[in-house]
């Protein structure tokens, strides 16, 4: 009924490596809160990841294991609509059209294309610059008005508004200007465990700046144990003078629901060390069900399968729809 219908969302991870406990808090987390309330729609951004080199096998592996992980983590594929993104060629074409209302200027001012050509100083290219004109042909095709992601990803979603308003103002109303849905507070960014001034990233060289969401038990209590704090003793939440704790605190009361003074009265006057395990414990506890779960799906190939090809057939049907009026709206011939 027209009015009572649900409101689009529209996310994505890339199957750029190990996912972290950073995707999961910032991002993962929230695609399973929201699917309730929301029409959803998750993609493993398969185009996007090849800005960057990926091994072509490795590629393979990470894009079936993301989707294992998105539906291990509570994502379920009958509500939202789970598919892989270069399974439906509209992205790149609308991502054409797009890059006609983009300007050079504006795209090599992101900080993401900044750093990454940094990091990536032997691989500068196109598709690297382009990455966010892709990714608000992602947001756009269906229409989406909410998009929840982390907050490193703002920029790239005030750039999304900023195409889609263009375009409007150009061609006539066509695109829904989404809004961002990014985690209040320090779970919109992880930081690392090794140096709590930087993102916790999964691309980091040291492994001990990241958890995964594959690490078992021993790891994870390690990488915690060994985590960067202070020479003080008291675990309180102060992300300025005290990043460290206050992350692992982030972390511990992401897992656990508690409210970070609830965290600090539980660890008054314990010390770092048992602080620290503490946390370390909880999470392996809390990724224990989720990487048996991951590797349940990931045994069940013909059930995965299954998922990804009708989430490719029904995200298909969905942005066909918006590639068409684009096409109509800029005045590609369609026949009389
Ligand atoms: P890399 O760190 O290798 O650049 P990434 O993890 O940032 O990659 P994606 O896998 O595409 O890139 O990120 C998926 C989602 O996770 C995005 O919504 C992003 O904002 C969020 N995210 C990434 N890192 C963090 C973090 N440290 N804290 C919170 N959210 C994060
Ligand atoms: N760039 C995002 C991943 C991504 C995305 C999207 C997020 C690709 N397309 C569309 C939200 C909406 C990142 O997190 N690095």
């Amino acid at each position: 009924m027209e009015g009572t219908e649900k409101k689009s969302l529209f996310s994505a991870v890339q199957p750029s490596g190990a996912v972290t406990i950073g995707n999961y808090i910032g991002a993962i987390r929230n695609f399973v809160k929201l699917q309730e309330e929301y029409s959803c729609i998750y993609a493993v951004a398969d185009l996007h990841a090849i800005t960057v080199k990926q091994e072509p096998a490795a590629l393979r592996r990470n894009t079936l294991g993301l989707m294992a992980l998105f539906i291990a983590c509570g994502i379920d594929p009958e509500k939202c609509v789970l598919f892989v993104q270069s399974h439906v060629p509209a992205h790149a074409e609308l991502a054409w059209v797009l890059n006609t209302v983009a300007y050079p200027g504006e795209l090599s001012r992101m900080t993401q294309f900044k750093d990454k050509s940094a990091k990536h100083a032997e691989n500068v290219n196109m598709g690297l610059m382009d990455y966010p004109v892709l990714m608000a042909a992602d947001i756009l095709l269906y229409q989406a008005a909410l998009v929840p992601v982390g907050a490193d990803q703002k920029q790239h979603l005030e750039l999304t508004r900023d195409l889609a308003i263009r375009f409007n103002n150009r061609y006539g109303d066509t695109f829904t200007v989404p809004d961002g849905y990014i985690p209040k507070g320090s779970g919109a960014r992880i930081m690392s465990l090794a140096d709590p001034s930087r993102k916790m990233s999964k691309s980091d060289e040291n492994p001990n700046g990241f958890v995964t969401m594959d690490d078992d038990r021993d790891t994870v209590i390690r990488k915690f144990k060994r985590a960067v704090t202070d020479s003080d003793t008291e675990v309180r939440f102060d992300p300025e003078h005290k990043p460290g704790v206050s992350n692992l605190l982030t972390v511990y009361c992401a897992f656990t629901g508690k409210g970070t003074e609830e965290a600090e009265r539980e660890f008054a006057g314990r010390g770092y060390g048992d602080f620290k395990l503490a946390v370390g414990e909880t999470v392996a506890d809390a990724l224990a069900p989720v990487q048996a779960e991951k590797a349940r799906l990931l045994a069940d190939k013909a059930y995965l399968s299954d998922v990804i090809a009708k989430g490719a057939d029904r995200a298909f049907r969905i942005a066909r729809k918006t590639l068409s009026k684009v096409y109509r709206k800029v005045g590609f011939y369609r026949g009389e």
